[in-house]
């Protein structure tokens, strides 16, 4: 069984001064290229959505980013445009070794619902085929780093436990929305108590 490096959502939208900036997010982008040699298998999340998407303040009239709003009958946080397909802002950051990546899931495809983790939807009704890859590739562990750790590195990695894997969160490699102060940490305690261990990419590169 093996390891893989999975990278979540390091897009142009989610860096500082896009569309949906991450503080200080660019950090992880020098992290996720530091550890992408030390890995066999190298997997990228990327936030894909049509320009009509129902999670866009823009498809809701009279609402603002970030409020909450309803999408096909759930709760749903209204953000700004973000990483609309084809799009600059969808690409990945322009500093990140891409041509190292061996694999790329794109997921909130469906304007109807969301998708913050990259191996469901948000009602869990259809699968990226993230786990397949995984499985087939006799991967067991996922080292996780990316944006933001708050939304979709959270959910990915909650999913990732629920499907099975072991997961390493690289504390240095992951940066936070913090809508509300301590939503970071908060997400970081919530991973933990669902199984998942901290690391830092220091440790990760001495190891290997
Ligand atoms: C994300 C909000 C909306 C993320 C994606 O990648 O964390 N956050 N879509
Ligand atoms: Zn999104």
């Amino acid at each position: 069984m093996s390891e893989a490096l999975l990278l979540v959502d390091i897009q142009n939208d989610f860096l500082p001064g896009g569309a949906l900036g991450v503080p200080d997010g660019d950090a992880v982008v020098p992290v996720a290229n530091a550890l992408m040699p030390i890995f066999e298998h190298r997997v990228a999340s990327q936030d894909w959505h049509p320009p009509d998407h129902g999670s866009f303040a823009t498809q809701h009239r009279g609402a603002e980013p970030f409020q909450i709003g309803e999408l096909d009958g759930r709760e749903q946080i209204l953000w700004p445009e973000h990483c609309v397909q084809q799009t600059p802002g969808a690409g990945f950051a322009s500093a990140l070794e891409v041509a190292s990546i061996d694999h790329v899931v794109r997921k909130g495809t469906d304007a109807r619902i969301d998708s913050y983790s990259a191996f469901y939807d948000n009602d869990h009704r259809k699968a990226t085929g993230l786990t397949d890859h995984l499985r087939t590739r006799g991967i067991d562990t996922l080292i996780v780093v990316g944006l933001a750790a708050d939304v979709c590195v959270k959910f990915t990695v909650l999913d990732a436990l629920a499907e099975g894997f072991g997961v390493w969160l690289v504390r240095d490699g992951i940066r936070g929305v913090d809508m509300a102060t301590g939503d970071t940490d908060a997400s970081i305690d919530e991973m933990q108590k669902a199984g998942a261990e901290l690391c830092t990419s220091g440790v990760l590169l001495a190891r290997a």
